[in-house]
């Protein structure tokens, strides 16, 4: 399996995330991609480069994905704070006030002027600072899930998007959980428009994958499948229940898999089973895997309690669905662990294979 990893990733580095009621400093750092990228280097998969996409095609991958409003806001946000105050390049632009889409009569039909105010209408949580090179790295991030997405509709039974900031909890117009552009829907949305009539995505992230539900949620091509904490007492709380099934057309194309805090591999590796099933069920002839590492036993902000060899058997347990698979690099926290995690599970699907 190739793997694309975004060569602008680092310079996206948060200094600090609000954090149960203070300002600590912010879980997604450059050093979890880096410690991926040297583990593929002790152990490679396949060739490791940069992504080579023309800008126009990528362009027209991520406005398949996201609104024109929320692009034009992200592309010119750094410029936009710094422009209002020249100390602002020393700190991150994080959001502090929400406009409650569709609660109490707040509109999100009308652009505001203020900066802050914009800010809080494209995210939904303050865990997710801007910095200056975030649309950079973010760009990159895309263009990783596009390549990776190519590279499979041309025949490759898998590849690897490796890239940071993460994808699965930004929707068509919002960014938050440390996401702004959602690389694996712009993966599953890419290899639709290859070609491919069925496309599943099977999320094994710690948390919901939100903003990929949000995306499909009433389309009948694209199933989504999300096994996570329960949102009952999870991140990121307001999406991810078990009775939530799609809607409209795409009503039967969402299946959520909560599981309690403290779950650990046995049970974990059944509501996989389940998942699997479910994608082969739908008759996909692709897959995505947002891969997040952070159901791990020692991830600092996370509740289950999955060790490192078990994510062999979790790529193992992926490579069943037989299907032509994109990898997408989500949450993992660990960040010590998380490239023998990734590597793990990516060695095992591959082995499998
Ligand atoms: N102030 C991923 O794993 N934590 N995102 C709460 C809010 C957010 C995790 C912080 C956890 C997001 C991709
Ligand atoms: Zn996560």
């Amino acid at each position: 399996m190739k793997t694309f990893h975004n060569p602008h990733h680092a310079a996206h580095a948060g200094q600090q995330e609000m954090f149960r009621g203070r300002m600590v400093p912010c879980h997604e750092v450059p050093a979890r991609l880096d410690f991926v990228l040297a583990e593929l280097r002790r152990r490679p998969l396949g060739a490791l480069q940069p992504p080579e996409v023309d800008d126009a095609l990528l362009d027209a991958a991520i406005g398949r994905v996201h609104s024109a409003r929320y692009l034009d806001f992200l592309r010119g946000a750094w410029d936009e704070w710094v422009a209002m105050d020249p100390d602002n390049a020393q700190r991150d632009a994080l959001p502090s006030v929400w406009p409650l889409p569709n609660r109490h009569g707040f509109r999100n039909d009308v652009l505001p002027a203020n900066f802050a105010a914009r800010l809080g209408l494209f995210s939904f949580d303050s865990g997710s600072p801007l910095t200056a090179g975030t649309w950079a790295a973010a760009r990159g991030g895309a263009a990783c899930a596009l390549a990776a997405a190519n590279d499979v509709a041309a025949g490759a039974r898998s590849a690897f998007a490796l890239s940071r900031p993460p994808g699965h909890h930004a929707g068509g117009d919002f960014f938050g959980g440390y996401c702004l552009l959602n690389n694996a829907a712009i993966a599953a949305q890419a290899l639709r428009d290859a070609g491919h009539h069925r496309v599943a995505v099977l999320d094994v992230d710690y948390h919901h994958g939100n903003g990929t539900q949000t995306l499909f949620y009433e389309r009948a091509d694209v199933l989504t499948v999300s096994i996570h904490g329960d949102p009952a007492s999870e991140y990121p709380f307001f999406l991810g229940h078990a009775d939530e099934r799609g809607a409209g057309a795409g009503e039967g194309f969402n299946l959520n898999l909560p599981l309690p805090r403290g779950t650990g591999f046995d049970l974990w590796i059944q509501a996989l089973a389940t998942g699997v099933q479910a994608v082969q069920r739908f008759g996909a002839t692709a897959l995505v895997v947002p891969m997040g590492l952070d159901t791990f036993e020692g991830d600092p902000i996370s509740g289950f309690t999955l060790k490192s060899a078990d994510y062999l058997a979790v790529g193992r347990a992926l490579a069943g669905a037989g299907l032509p698979t994109v990898f997408t690099f989500e949450g993992g926290y660990a960040v010590d662990a998380v490239g023998t995690n990734a590597v793990n599970l990516l060695e095992g699907f591959q082995q499998a294979a």
